[in-house]
């Protein structure tokens, strides 16, 4: 399995739970590396540019005043096998389906504040990853 990088984002619910401490824990104890981390708030135009593919959906407008609602921190993490690994550990997109155990299951209210984004595609990572990150903002971690 390749070593692969994927970007997530603790979402503005995981920051005012205060669950960014519990959430991190349950990242590096499933063995993933963070190679680049910061706090942010995103505006309406950087949420809405980050989802662009969903802006003709219907739930745009409450995923981008979501994702603008107060302080995010997005993480690149680096791990054999990231991407698929990360989606397992954080579970369904609705909280309601996902896995027993998983983030989202133990803390996400609803399908749209769900605790945590996952890339989908180690490609989608790359591109959600230079999104919120600079060349020199990545670590370099001795494997
Ligand atoms: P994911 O890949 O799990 O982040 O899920 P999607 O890319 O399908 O959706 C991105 C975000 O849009 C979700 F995290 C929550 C929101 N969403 C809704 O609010 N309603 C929907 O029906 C689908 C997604």
């Amino acid at each position: 399995m390749a070593v692969e990088r994927t970007l997530t984002i603790l979402k503005p619910d995981c920051v005012r739970k205060n669950l960014i401490g519990e959430v991190t824990r349950r990242i590096q104890e499933a063995g993933f590396q963070i190679v680049a981390m910061k706090m942010t708030r995103l505006t309406r135009e950087t949420a809405g540019g980050f989802y662009a593919v969903h802006k003709e959906r219907p739930f745009f407008n409450d995923l981008v005043e979501f994702m603008s609602s107060g302080p995010c921190v997005p993480m690149i993490l680096e791990k054999k096998n990231a991407v698929a690994d990360f989606r397992q550990l954080i579970g369904a997109t609705n909280p309601a389906e996902a896995d027993e155990g998983t983030i989202r299951a133990d803390f996400a209210d609803s399908l749209g504040e769900n605790i945590v984004h996952g890339s989908d595609s180690v490609e989608n990572g790359k591109l959600e990853s230079a999104y919120f990150f600079s060349e020199s903002e990545v670590v370099l971690v001795k494997s």
